[in-house]
């Protein structure tokens, strides 16, 4: 009997989850990979000595919020998390945020106009079909190795 009462709440349990993500506009259903995966990243050609980004996109297959909270590159002794925002009067403006959370289950999409990694004064030109190596930092999965393109534009997807 109690068997058959435990098998009844696992199913109910399941219906239910299946139901919150027909109704949920996120790609929740895509991320099952128990990893924090970096997908669809690319680098900004840019000069030397002067600023370029890097973009991608963060996705948390864990079953717990983790946070980016470092980046370093080999083309610079400077990286920063930035967002851009709307300043007074409509100009756009860029600032540190210093760290990226992301929940269990969800993505952080860094891409032009939003959150993005600063390269600051890259020692020598960051030039389209290079490939730049970056470690990120996360509070839960450490250190993670990403090697980016450089290209004019996003990948197509
Ligand atoms: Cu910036």
């Amino acid at each position: 009997m109690k068997k058959t009462i435990l098998l009844l709440l696992i199913t109910a349990s399941f219906v239910s989850c299946e139901q919150k993500k027909e109704n949920e506009p996120s790609n929740e259903a895509q991320i099952t990979s128990g990893n924090i995966d970096i997908i669809d990243g690319w680098v900004r050609p840019g000069s030397a000595g002067m600023m370029t980004a890097a973009y991608f996109t963060i996705r948390n297959g864990t079953a717990s919020t983790d946070t980016l909270i470092n980046v370093t590159s080999n083309v610079t002794d400077d990286t920063q998390i930035h967002e851009s925002f709307e300043q007074e009067g409509g100009m756009m403006g860029m600032r540190e945020i210093g760290m990226i959370p992301i929940e269990s289950n969800s993505s952080a999409e860094l891409k032009p106009g939003g959150m993005h990694i600063m390269i600051i004064r890259p020692f020598q030109d960051v030039a389209e079909g290079d490939i730049v190596t970056f470690f990120l930092n996360f509070s839960n999965a450490g250190e993670k190795e990403l090697t980016l393109p450089v290209q004019q534009a996003a990948p197509a997807q």
